[in-house]
């Protein structure tokens, strides 16, 4: 944004800033619920930032090359929304505002992405916004190096709190951020010294400004209450090499009487004497949600600063018309009919060959042809991408400076990887993956969970799926995390059995817009077990289906992943002594629930008996095994040694399928 040339003053700002503080205080008090400390104290940076430098448009919320702006601090949501509301953003109104924290109104106790225009990303859990912005800022440079200054070149500016620089996830997302060179990223420490518990030495005693300059970023303080100081803070930041934290120190509860400056700002309502004394001093007008005259028409103005630069933007994205159209195509997130051809060719192929391989590595060769055919994908691991099969051959590495690459080493960062991913596919034009081990999912849990709640379409690459992982042991042995993550609503988990299934999750993955995808890989081999005459059609899209059938089944055997071939040996076992048993792969719980009950208890077989097969814990099996059926998994941590005897010591073997079988059928005759 063209900056205006002189800082503003500080009049002008305190009165711009003290609606914000107005705003704040009416609607938590009305709430009897909320923080009003952080509005309260960065109502004066936000003002310089929303009147000076960020650049946006209310008039077209998505405008592509807007500035990001993420709230870290997602507590203090009444500052994010007096923003959007005083400057004109479509999707709020006073009245939601006044309804701040009941169930009919966007203004959610947390800003929730989707709830209102210009909310980016949904925060609360402390350290996840600033660790999305990094992956914001991250896919500017990636869109950049791509279509050029002209069309994208924009920064990303955070407010972060004590508390989002004192989570874990903050380390690793300053550190990708530093490593990465990320010069469009923009923190503003609400640098308050007040948390929860009391006096922020209660806990911290680090030097928050040598961290950021060990991490490799720019540094500089300001008195978050001075217009001028944050004025030329922010300045100084446009032309930084370096990502930049501003240490802005201020009030919390700038405003308040009694609790200004103390851990009592932080949240709850601050009670009507309060509230009187607080408008008293700032010169607002009494009533609650009253504005000062002439201030809503002063913000409304500031909201319309972006328009021209928007025309700007329009004019030169006008004239370059393949470049704007590729632009278009690649923010659409749109995936081509030709992938889907390419990837049932790969079908076919593989049906035919029918490799004996770990679907991590049949993961790799779909991900050759995925990422051949769409330019949009932006791979990555934490520092497993031998073992996760990531990169593939036809992309290369983002390394700082040169962001032309499509391919991220996020380092050992399991956390800050999710979250930038979110952040990523948040900024749009780019659809992430990115790779550990599924034991390590809960690394990056948080992230994902998020991703779930926001309904973004971002994929995670889980391999080394089960006990199957061998040698390495109980640590690095999955068992409690399919059933932890197929708990998340709207996470669809997909763990393909073999190399024809590993094709069809990516295809839904990539074409499921409406939420995160999670992939199980198997380290080891796993046979081909579809066969060319049922791969003209997606089966793992429908969850469940019955992979080897059986005239006059008694038994149905439910196996995911690596255990379906399992299933299918003990199907034969079970044949042999004249038992006829069917094999239903189940690759995705959540697919198969929205088939109709008729098509479920098709595919489950309603008279069989049922015998669920998972190297896994059994919670979730007992719906689709119901009273008479048997649980063949894991009832503990699993065990260090050479994979196939792990199997064994645990009873996961087909032998120990078709026992539990005879022994169901035995118990209901
Ligand atoms: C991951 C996570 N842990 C805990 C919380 C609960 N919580 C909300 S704000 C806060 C800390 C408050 O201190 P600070 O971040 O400095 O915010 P301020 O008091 O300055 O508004 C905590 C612990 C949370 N939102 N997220």
């Amino acid at each position: 944004m063209d900056q205006d040339k002189a800082p503003p003053e500080q009049a002008e700002i305190r009165r711009l800033a003290n609606a914000i503080r107005g705003l704040s205080m009416d609607a938590v008090e009305q709430a009897k619920s909320g923080h009003p400390g952080l509005p309260m104290g960065m109502a004066d940076v936000a003002t310089v930032l929303f009147s000076r430098f960020l650049k946006y448009d209310p008039a077209d919320p998505a405008w592509p090359d807007r500035d990001r702006f993420v709230l870290s601090a997602g507590h203090g949501s009444m500052l994010l929304y007096s923003l959007l509301w005083l400057t004109g953003y479509p999707g709020i109104t006073l009245d939601n505002i006044k309804r701040f924290r009941q169930v009919d109104s966007p203004c959610a106790g947390h800003p929730e992405h989707g709830h209102i225009p210009g909310i980016e990303t949904t925060t609360g859990p402390l350290g996840q916004g600033i660790a999305n912005a990094v992956g914001m800022a991250l896919a500017e440079r990636i869109l950049n190096a791509r279509f050029g200054d002209d069309l994208v070149n924009h920064k990303t500016y955070v407010i972060a709190s004590d508390g989002d620089l004192m989570e874990g996830i903050s380390h690793e997302a300053i550190h990708l951020a530093g490593h990465l060179k990320l010069k469009n990223l923009v923190v503003l420490w609400d640098n308050n010294n007040i948390t929860i518990d009391g006096a922020l030495s209660l806990s911290e005693t680090g030097n928050m400004i040598e961290r950021f300059e060990a991490a490799g970023w720019q540094t500089t303080v300001c008195d978050g209450h001075s217009a001028q100081e944050v004025y030329r803070a922010l300045h100084d930041a446009q032309e930084s090499e370096l990502p930049v934290l501003i240490a802005c120190k201020t009030v919390i509860g700038f405003g308040l009487p009694t609790r200004a400056g103390t851990q009592k700002a932080h949240s709850d309502a601050p009670g009507a004497e309060e509230i009187v004394g607080a408008k008293k001093a700032l010169g607002l007008p009494q009533d609650a949600f009253a504005l000062e005259d002439g201030v809503l028409d002063a913000w409304r103005k500031i909201g319309t600063r972006g328009k021209p630069v928007h025309d700007a933007w329009n004019g030169r994205k006008a004239k370059s018309d393949k470049a704007a159209k590729d632009l278009d195509a690649v923010l659409s997130g749109a995936i081509p009919a030709e992938l889907g051809k390419a990837l049932g060719e790969l079908k076919a192929k593989l049906a035919a060959e029918k490799p004996n391989a770990g679907t991590r590595r049949t993961s790799e060769k779909v991900l050759e042809v995925v990422n051949g055919v769409l330019t949009t994908t932006v791979g990555g691991s934490a520092d497993l991408t031998p073992s996760n099969n990531t990169k593939t051959k036809n992309i290369t590495d983002i390394k700082p400076d040169h962001y032309d690459g499509r391919y991220i080493h996020y380092g050992i960062r399991e956390h800050g990887m999710a979250a930038a991913m979110n952040g990523m596919a948040l900024h749009g034009g780019i659809i992430p993956y990115g790779g550990t081990f599924l034991v390590f999912s809960d690394y990056c849990r948080p992230s994902i969970r998020l991703a779930a709640i926001m309904g973004i379409r971002v994929v995670f690459v889980m391999t080394h799926d089960s006990i199957g992982v061998g040698e390495d042991g109980p640590t690095h042995q999955p068992v409690e995390h399919l059933a932890a993550l197929r708990a998340i609503p709207n996470l669809t988990v997909i763990r393909p059995a073999d190399a024809v299934e590993t094709v069809e999750a990516w295809d839904i993955a990539l074409n499921h817009t409406t939420g995160p995808s999670l992939l199980v890989f198997s380290r080891q081999d796993v046979p081909t077990l579809r066969t060319a005459a049922s791969v003209d059609q997606n089966l793992t899209a429908k969850g469940a289906y019955e992979i080897e059938a059986a005239a006059g089944a008694k038994v149905t055997l439910l196996a995911t992943g690596s255990e379906v071939g399992l299933a299918v040996q003990a199907r034969d076992l079970l044949g042999k002594d004249g038992i006829a048993a069917r094999v239903v792969s189940m690759p995705c719980w959540s697919l198969f629930e929205q088939l109709s009950e008729t098509d479920r208890d098709a595919v489950l077989g309603k008279h069989t008996v049922k015998i669920a097969v998972e190297a896994g814990v059994r919670e979730g099996w007992d719906r689709y095994i119901g009273p008479h059926g048997r649980f063949v998994g894991m009832h503990s941590f699993g065990a260090s040694g050479p994979y196939k005897d792990v199997y064994k010591h645990f009873g996961l073997t087909p032998e120990a399928v078709a026992a539990a079988a005879k022994e169901a059928l035995k118990a209901k005759n």
